[in-house]
């Protein structure tokens, strides 16, 4: 065996093994403001943590809606959940999105292959103070969807999220 074979196909081997599940997650720089949990590859004891930049990253989504919560048309922007899922080597059949205020609601995974259903961090381009049920909410594209316009979905629109836990 060559050198090249005994040390650099082993290499491919890895990167490729961790493409399948998930790129390793930078460690956080700025305040942790979302852990991901649960059945995720890319863990450091047992959960993804994230600052905004990280979650910033992720290739963004912009949702025009009109919301239960508030005046006149809005324009939210966030990564997809379902991108954010990848990203942590999620494999899962539901979510559970925890709020500040320990409400939670799930969701089935269903919905984030189904709708662009963003985690938004920022509202008409700014981000979200807590009072302004920020740094993270759950958007679907009620707009885009008028379907979603009932109890169920608003439900699962989960405002002051801080914990995403991947559950079988
Ligand atoms: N953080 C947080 N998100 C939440 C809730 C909550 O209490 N806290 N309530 C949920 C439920 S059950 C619904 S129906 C809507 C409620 O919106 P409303 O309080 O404006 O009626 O938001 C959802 N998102
Ligand atoms: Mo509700």
């Amino acid at each position: 065996m060559t050198l090249l074979n005994r040390f650099v196909f082993p290499l491919f081997l890895l990167v490729f093994a961790g493409a399948a599940t998930a790129q390793p997650l930078p460690e956080p720089q700025g305040p942790v403001i979302l852990e991901v949990t649960g059945q995720i590859a890319a863990s450091h004891d047992g959960a993804a943590r994230f600052d905004l930049e990280m979650i910033e990253g992720l290739e963004q989504h912009v949702v025009d809606v009109e919301t239960p919560w508030h005046e006149g048309p809005q324009q939210f922007t966030g990564p997809r959940i379902v991108d954010l899922m990848a990203a942590v080597g999620a494999q899962g059949a539901e979510l559970r999105f925890v709020a500040i205020n320990d409400y939670a609601a799930n969701m089935p995974w269903e919905d984030i292959e189904t709708y662009d259903v963003i985690l938004a961090t920022r509202q008409n381009g700014d981000t979200m103070s807590v009072r302004d049920k920020g740094p993270l909410f759950v958007i679907y594209p009620f707009n885009d969807v008028p379907d979603l316009r009932n109890e169920v979905f608003y439900g699962r629109s989960v405002w002051q999220v801080k914990e995403i836990k991947v559950l079988p």
